[in-house]
């Protein structure tokens, strides 16, 4: 059978995914949520937007006679994940997942662990500080509960509305990110403290170095729970578990 791949994106692995799967001369499509305006151009075909849960998911990859899912998707991405699975399940259709180790702390690293982003929202219950809140635009709203500090905010677009924080400043910048870059930013506005998810890989973890350079606090939210599933953790395991170069027959 010719394989017909699924990329499920939004991470440098899915795009380094894209770049050996269209080298390898194999069929592709990424496939974005559609969560800002310009998505990185990526070497295979691309598709933008929801699926329709579980449901449209599954009805996909039956009409587009998809052979095999990647889910390349970021940790946070729980619910893609999940629905990957029932999805793929329901139709067939092998799935792994290419994903990233959660990062550790190191020496020089000082972290406070919370469980979420409420979690993140309850740690910041404290007086005045200066926060690099390196969490996207998603969940800004969540932290309004804390007015009293500066909050510098990382966006990939600009917000569509004020963030709710009357003392902010909005970087429109999207990662991969640099430490000494990241180090520069973090003495330019006085920062004391960072909030971070644990993403794992490269592309976000600069302001983790430039953290531990500083000897700054980072409050770090762990990785929300996903299902099981076959996971592999580079590009040249995928394209292994593709049989890359020979017809599989699966
Ligand atoms: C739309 C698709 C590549 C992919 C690059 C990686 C690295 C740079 C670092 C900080 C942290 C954050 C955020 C971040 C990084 C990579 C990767 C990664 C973190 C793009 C992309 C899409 C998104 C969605 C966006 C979220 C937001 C999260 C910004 C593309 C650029 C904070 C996650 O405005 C919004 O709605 C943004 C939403 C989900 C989290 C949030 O809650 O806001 N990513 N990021 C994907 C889609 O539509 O399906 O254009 O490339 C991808 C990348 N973002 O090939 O180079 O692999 O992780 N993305 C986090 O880790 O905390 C920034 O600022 O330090
Ligand atoms: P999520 O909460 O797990 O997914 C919510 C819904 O968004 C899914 O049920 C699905 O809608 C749609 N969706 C998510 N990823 C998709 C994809 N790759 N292609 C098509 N539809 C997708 O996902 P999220 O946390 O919002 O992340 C959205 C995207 O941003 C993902 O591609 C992820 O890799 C990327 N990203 C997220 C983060 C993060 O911090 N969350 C960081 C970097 C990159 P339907 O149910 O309608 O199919």
């Amino acid at each position: 059978m010719t394989r017909n791949l699924l990329i499920l994106g939004g991470t440098t692995e899915a795009t380094a995914l894209g770049g050996a799967v269209a080298e390898a001369g194999l069929r592709g499509t990424v496939s974005f949520a559609g969560r800002v305006e310009r998505p990185k151009r990526q070497p295979l075909p691309q598709r933008i937007g929801g699926f329709g849960g579980v449901e449209g998911l599954r009805d996909y990859l039956v009409s587009h006679q998809i052979t095999h899912v990647v889910d390349a998707t970021h940790p946070f991405a729980a619910q893609m994940s999940g629905n990957a699975k029932t999805a793929c399940a329901e139709a067939g259709v092998p799935l792994i997942a290419l994903t990233r180790a959660p990062w550790g702390a190191q020496t020089g690293d000082s972290w406070t662990h919370v469980p979420d982003i409420a979690g993140a929202v309850a740690a910041l219950d404290r007086p005045a500080a200066r926060i690099m809140l390196a969490v996207g635009r998603m969940h800004l709203n969540d932290f309004a509960p804390n007015p009293q500090h500066f909050y510098l905010l990382r966006l990939v677009d600009p917000p569509q509305s004020p963030p709710p924080f009357p003392d902010h400043h909005v970087l429109v910048s999207r990662g991969p990110f640099s430490t000494a870059d990241d180090r520069a930013l973090m003495e330019a506005y006085g920062i004391d403290l960072i909030v971070s998810k644990n993403a794992g890989g490269t592309g976000a973890y600069a302001k983790i170095e430039a953290a531990r350079e500083l000897g700054l606090p980072v409050i770090m939210i762990d990785r929300p729970a996903i299902p099981d599933r076959a996971e592999a953790y580079s590009v040249d395991e995928v394209m292994a578990w593709l049989g890359h170069g020979t017809d599989l027959g699966v």
